[in-house]
This record gives structure tokens, sequence and C-alpha cells, in this order.
């Protein structure tokens, strides 16, 4: 099989300006067994769906063993298949398929911690020392007992909540946990554990998979010594680590994987940093997700209270990394959606008319597809799939959610304003599954979905989307075909454009003689124009042109002059 996938899609040094992905939460995509939770099988059942849409690769978050604590982030096992979500068969099946259709798969590697119930934490727990040396084990002070185990090594934040350490009294020693305690840290200084997750990429490199995603990629590396956070929650001292370029070069190589569809995500990382994960001659990563674009309507910082977007700062965030990866040499993922992030159009578009959903959604899609770098599309995003109108806690079932209710509580918000803020933030906002007809379910399961779906379902779905000219669905079409038609937006310099209101976003990518500006109004108001001669529109979210000097309401407009 190897061979066949291989030479079916991307090779290396793939021109990654001309891919469109994917994101698959697989939980949430399709089910094909009717027990309520997406599998391989189904994601197989839906690829005809995929080619029609245009994409190059389809990232699937992680269907590894895995206890499913985080959905898949805890894996216990990374050559196998979690049989919630189906066999190694249905895998090849699954990769078979796709590449019959020129769809590649990217595969999503959580390598910065395994799941407490992978062999290697177990055998961790039973006092094996090979395997104690595999995570981030410190000893507790000799009178430690469960009771009473002591200071945790460092004050650090799990970003679940909570501190990052777990005492373990059978052994007397904490082990680091950046997330949730169920997923232990790796020590990525011994060269051991770097040789075993090399491993593991040659095994899914012998099985024809040629893309992947590293989760947290940026946190692998710790320092030598552990020291308390006075200023944070020790973010500091592990984000972009000591080692960091080092272990991933090494991994690249010893993986087989460099020049390969290649993506990391990047944790409050910097432009300097991205620059050399995603520069070809570093030999690291095909390019980086940051998401500081995604913290400009957070109060402060805090993921965890709520502001309207600052357009102005979420210009800024573009311009500076966009302008700065070209600079050098650099390359971006470019997303507004995860399975980790409120849906966009709830969040910095307009989701309370149809007319404004439909305009902001579009507004958004055009906004980044024409950015230079990679798109990403996160499962539903083409069918402005909204926030769900959930109504009480009961209905979330993430593990961040769940505990920062509580947290929001403890912090003295009452339940009413702690269930509001976890509303508009919870992750489990883009995890409803996907919404395929106006059925009861969805057209998701046949059975009782795991989550709660949104009650816009009867509305927004693929099946009335797809005989729409007008819908989102169509307007995601035209502009994947737009990538692989336009050279300049593949390739083209990125310049921002100096703009009259701090509601408008305005960059210009250029390539010879062709010049593209891209104009998007953040608002629902009408905003000034950037001044425009001649040329002619590519494509807008508005059917008739406008008069030139201002822009309607959440219009998003491209112009192209050749
Ligand atoms: O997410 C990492 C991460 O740092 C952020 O998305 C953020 O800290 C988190 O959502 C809390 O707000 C990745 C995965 O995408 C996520 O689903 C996993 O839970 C996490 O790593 C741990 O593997
Ligand atoms: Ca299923």
């Amino acid at each position: 099989m190897s061979t066949e996938l291989s030479t079916s899609f991307f090779e290396r040094d793939v021109n990654l300006g001309s891919k469109v992905v994917y994101q698959i939460y697989i939980r949430s995509f399709q089910d094909s067994n009717g027990d309520g939770i997406g599998d391989l099988r189904g994601i197989t059942q839906r690829l005809d769906y995929l080619q029609d849409l245009g994409v190059d690769c389809v990232w699937i978050t992680p269907f590894f063993p895995s206890p499913q604590h985080d959905n898949g982030y805890d894996v216990s096992d990374y050559r196998a298949i979690e049989p919630l979500f189906g066999t190694m068969d249905d895998f090849d099946e699954l990769a078979r398929e796709a590449a019959a259709r020129g769809i590649g798969l990217m595969l999503d590697m959580v390598f910065n911690h395994t799941s407490t119930e992978h062999e290697w934490f177990q055998r961790a727990l039973a006092g094996d020392p090979k395997y104690l040396a595999y995570y981030k084990f410190v000893d507790a002070a000799p009178d430690a007992t469960a009771e009473n185990p002591g200071e945790p090594p460092t004050n650090w934040e799990s970003k679940f909540g909570g501190n990052a350490w777990e005492y373990v009294p059978s052994l007397n020693k904490w082990y680091l946990h950046l997330f949730d305690v169920t997923q232990a840290d790796l020590d990525w200084d011994n060269p051991e554990v770097r040789a075993e997750l090399a491993d593991v990429l040659r095994y899914w490199r012998s099985k024809g998979v040629n893309a992947f995603r590293f989760d947290v990629v940026n946190l692998i590396s710790k320092p030598a010594t552990w020291e308390n956070d006075d200023e944070g929650d020790g973010r500091r001292f592990y984000t972009d680590g000591p080692h960091i370029h080092e272990y991933l070069q090494e991994m690249v190589r010893e993986g087989g994987i460099d020049g390969l569809m290649t993506v990391g995500e990047m944790s409050s990382t910097s432009i300097d940093n991205c620059i050399r994960y995603s520069n070809p001659d570093c030999h690291e990563l095909g390019m980086a997700f940051s998401f500081h674009h995604l913290k400009v309507d957070y109060p402060g910082g805090d993921k965890w209270g709520l502001m309207e977007p600052d357009i102005a700062a979420l210009r800024h965030v573009f311009a500076s990394w966009q302008e700065g990866m070209t600079d050098g040499g650099g390359w971006n993922a470019l997303f507004w959606s995860n399975h980790d992030q409120p849906r966009p159009n709830s969040r910095f578009g307009d989701d309370s008319t149809h007319e404004s959903w439909l305009l902001s959604s579009k507004l958004l899609a055009l906004c980044t597809h024409l950015l230079r770098g990679t798109p990403y599309i996160y499962q539903g995003e083409e069918l402005g799939m909204t926030n769900p109108d959930f109504v009480s806690i009961d209905q979330y079932r993430d593990v961040e959610s769940i505990n920062y209710y509580a947290i929001l509580q403890e912090r003295g918000h009452s339940a009413e304003d702690a269930f509001h803020i976890v509303h508009e933030r919870s992750r489990d906002d883009s995890r409803t599954p996907v919404q395929w007809d106006g059925t009861g379910t969805a057209g998701f399961t046949t059975g009782e979905p795991w989550i709660g779906i949104a009650g816009n379902h009867t509305w927004i779905n693929a099946q009335a989307e797809a005989t729409d000219p007008d819908s989102v669905l169509s307007f995601f079409k035209r502009l994947i075909e737009l990538r692989k038609a336009e050279r300049v937006v593949q390739t083209g310099d990125v310049r921002f454009v100096d703009v009259a209101s701090d509601k408008v976003i305005a960059y210009e990518r250029t390539l010879g003689d062709v010049r593209l500006l891209v104009q998007c109004n953040y608002s629902g108001d009408e905003q000034p124009a950037v001044a425009a001669d001649g040329g002619e529109v590519l494509i807008s979210n508005y059917a008739e042109p406008g008069d030139g000097a201002t822009l309607r309401p959440w219009e998003a407009t491209a112009r192209i002059w050749r």
C-alpha cells in the first residue's frame, strides 16, 4: 500500500500555497454504526463531499487507542486504532479511498504527552527506572504523604486548570502534566523517548501517510531546572523551550518527514521561532499554527473573560505575522477555527440575523483564504455552523469547560455568569456534530449523538447549501477554486494597507504585474473603503459592486489588476 499512496499525493517539497486542508474532528464528523460517535468509516462515507469541496488533504484528530479523557489527545498507543473509531482495516480503506480521490490524510501526533494509561507510564508507575525516565518525574519531600504531599516542584498551572504537577504516593514523586492529570508530559531530553517517537513516525510513513500535524509541539523542550513563575502560569519556561529546534530537526530527520506536508501547533509562540519552525532551510516543519489572532477578544489576555473583538488589534496581528513570516521565509497555516475554538462567525462576525450571518461567515472565509499561507477549514465552517444554543452546563462534555465552570464560580462569578462565559468560550462550541441535513440528528447518526446538535441545523446544513449558489458552502468552493487558479494567491507577496477605519482590514497580494486588493469590513455599519480604480472584482460577498467609496455592512471584496 505504501507506494500506491505515496505516489498519489504530496511528495517532498510540496507547494504549500496551492493546498487547502480540511480538519475533521472525528467524534463529530459522521457516525457509521449508530453509537452516536463519529468514526473512520463515517469519514470514508463522506469523501465524495470533501472531493466536491475541493480540499487536498484531511487532518483527522487523534483516533489512536485512548481512554478519551481529552477526546483522543490522551494517547495510550501510537500504533493502533481506538475501537470506538474503527479498526486498522477501516483506516487502510479510508486511506485508499481518499488517495483515489486525490485527498491526502494528515495524522495528528500528540508527542508532548501520553495518556497515563500508556504502557510506558504504567511501567513507570510500577517503578521501572527505564520508563520513569520517559516522563518528568521529580522526587517529593522524604516525609510527603498522600494526605500531605507538600509543595509541588513548581507553581505552574495546567492549561486545563489547577497545578501542573500530580503526586504519586507509591513512588513518592510528582509528575508534570501541562494538560489534564491523565496526560503526562514526556521527557524529550531523554534520547530514548525521541527515538521512540521518530519510530512512530516511520511506522505511519510505512503505511503511506505523508502529512502530519504535531500537537502543542513547541512545548516539548522543558527547562533543565524547575523554577516557580512569579509572573505567570509557567509558560515562559517551557514555550519554544531551550532545545526545541534541535529536537524538531532530529525528529524530522529520523522520522523521515523533511519536506512533507507538516504543521506544528505552536502555543503562545513568536514570529522569530515560527520562521525557524517553518523555513525549509531549517529542516523543521512545513508550517505553523499560531494563536495570537484568536486572543483579540481576551480581556487582559484572559480566555475566561468576555469582550468585543478588537479589530484594530486583529489587523495588527495579521499584518505582523504575514509580513514577518514572509520576510523570514516562514509559512503560516491560515485558520479561524479548530476543535479548541468557538465558531468564528459567532465570535468575530454576527450570527444574530440571517443576513449578517451569511455575510460575516463569507467575510471571515474570504479574509483568510486570500492571505499568504495554507488555509485550514474546520468541519462545518464551510457551512457557516455557529456556536450551539446550549442552555445548561450538563450539555457540555469538554473537561476544560467543566473545570472552568467550577473555577469561575470559585473566582466569584455567579453560576449564571459562569455559564454565560463558558457558553462563549467552550471548546464544545465547535465540537457539535456536522450538520449534514435538516433531520432530527442532522444526518450525523442514527443513534443518540454524544453531544447535542445545534438547533439551526434545520437550515444551516450541507444538503440545503449544496444546491444554493449563494450559500456559505458555495462561497468556500469558489475560494478554493481561486487558490488553485491564481498564482498570486499561492505565492504572491503580501502587504497590509493603511485604512481610515478601525473596523476594516485590507491587504494587497502582488506577483509580477498582478495585484490583488482585499478589503474586509468587520462591522454591521458602512465604513470608508480604500480607493481602488479599475481592475475587476475577483470575489465578493455582495452580488452588486459597491460605490467604491464605502464598504457595506460586513462587505468583503477582492479586486484584481492584471
Ligand atoms: O491544544 C493545545 C492548546 O494549547 C490550546 O488549544 C489550549 O491550551 C486549550 O484548548 C485550552 O484552552 C491541543 C489540542 O488541540 C487540544 O485539543 C488538546 O486538548 C491539547 O493540545 C492537549 O493535547
Ligand atoms: Ca460510531
